[in-house]
């Protein structure tokens, strides 16, 4: 196996469904990754190893998923000068999502943690792909396709809508 660049952590394994989706784009856009659960609150000495050692171990980001009372993101963020993508998770002990989005955005100054949306660990996964990417072309090259057939699926679809008989000015 090579050298994982980018390391997948969550708080537990029921955020799994979530976050398999960083770890997707990040197989369709070759960034070699790892994936694992670490629990600030349940394991917190595991959550310290897993800090301290990431950048020795040759990691380049970390994305850290978690629900509720989602603290994991910001202490990793505390102990590593990795940069750390937090990724707040609707899960069965957050009230409504407000709760781990505000737990991994409202860091204090000093110490950054990159929030995406709810739920957005795909999202994550591209910012973090984007990062390694300012150093590897094959990754960086795979960015720029990724967002022509995003931008070639939009086109499609201001042609059909025109089909469909909807007209606008602006296109005309
Ligand atoms: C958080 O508590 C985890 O990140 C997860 O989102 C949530 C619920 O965990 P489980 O009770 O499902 O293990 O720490």
């Amino acid at each position: 196996m090579s050298q994982p660049l980018v390391g997948i952590i969550m708080g537990s394994e029921s955020d799994l469904k979530i976050m398999q989706e960083a770890s997707e784009i990040l197989q369709q856009l070759g960034v070699e990754f790892e994936l694992t659960v670490v629990s600030a609150h349940r394991t917190p000495q595991r959550m310290m190893d897993y800090a301290v050692g990431a950048k020795e171990r040759g990691i380049k980001v970390i994305v850290a998923g978690a629900g509720g009372a989602a603290h994991l993101p910001g202490m990793v963020a505390a102990i590593t000068t990795l940069p750390v993508i937090g990724v707040p998770i609707k899960s069965s002990n957050s009230i409504d999502g407000w709760d781990s989005v505000l737990s991994i955005l409202q860091m204090p100054g000093g110490v950054p943690v990159a929030t995406v949306a709810l739920n957005g660990a795909k999202n994550a996964g591209i910012l973090a792909a984007q990062i390694i990417g300012t150093h590897s072309k094959p990754v960086a090259d795979k960015l720029v396709e990724m967002k022509k057939q995003m931008r070639e699926k939009v086109e499609n679809s201001v042609r059909e809508i025109r089909i469909a008989g909807y007209n606008n000015e602006f296109d005309s």
